[in-house]
């Protein structure tokens, strides 16, 4: 009877301590599917030649990219694998190792004055950020048009931003909840019904009005953990997995 309990007790231990796993980036909320879907990666296949597949059939692969040696790893997880990009560098540190995700530009990405939703799942701490960090991005703020969604602020706030093409209005609406707790988080962005809304774990949390006109169309790639590796900030130093892009 005594064995019997003990055994008892310490499956009631083991389950406790797996139960941190349960949260692993794998565990996206809700799949997306449909013709609407036009890139989606889980990283759970890795890096195939320095690729991450397309799970939409629509998307094309992610390149892993880096500078000066830096490079974003693919971790494992329980049953799941997730991106992992470099370190916050010194500010003294000449040649900073960087890294980002890219794809060519594609026309499925470039949604023009249609509805558009971007998502990812990040984790990242306040210790991981330096100013804004870009999570994924199509354009550039000062050039064309642009959509991107970023972790900003100390306490990690997730801003989605839209710039018109033309007039370069820029749109930005911030979440009220900070994500960068060390947890996993599901982050979205989405223009849809003439506003603009940023979504952390599913629940709207900040949104803003945009015109109908309002147009996101450039012949820039679409970049993943950064706005380039050549310049000094905006990198994303944290995990990330589960991006999904869904159009119209
Ligand atoms: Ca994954």
């Amino acid at each position: 009877m005594f064995d019997c309990m003990k055994i008892l007790r310490l499956a009631a231990l083991s389950a406790l301590l797996t139960l941190p796993l349960l949260g692993a980036p794998a565990s996206a909320a809700v799949e997306p599917t449909g013709p609407a879907l036009v890139a989606r990666y889980n990283f759970d296949g890795g890096a195939v030649d320095g690729k991450i597949n397309d799970l939409s059939g629509r998307g094309a692969a992610l390149t892993l990219r880096g500078a000066n040696t830096g490079q974003v790893s693919i971790l494992t997880e329980g049953a799941g694998r997730y991106a992992a990009f470099p370190a916050i560098c010194a500010a003294a540190v000449p040649n900073c190792a960087k890294a980002l995700l890219e794809t060519p530009d594609r026309a499925d990405l470039d949604p023009g004055t249609r509805n558009f939703k971007w998502a990812a799942s990040v984790r990242l701490t306040a210790a991981q950020l330096s100013g804004n960090a870009n999570v994924m991005q199509k354009g550039v703020a000062n050039t064309e048009s642009q959509w991107k969604m970023q972790v900003t602020s100390k306490t990690g706030r997730v801003q989605c931003v839209l710039v018109a093409r033309g007039s370069a209005q820029t749109f930005a609406v911030t979440s009220a909840r900070p994500v960068a707790d060390g947890s996993w988080h599901r982050i979205s962005c989405e223009r849809a019904n003439g506003t603009l809304a940023v979504a952390v774990d599913g629940v709207v949390s900040g949104r803003m009005a945009v015109p109908a006109t309002v147009s996101v169309e450039n012949d820039m790639p679409m970049r993943v953990g950064g706005p380039n590796l050549a310049g000094a900030g905006d990198m994303y130093h944290g995990q990330l997995d589960d991006i999904f892009i869904q159009l119209g």
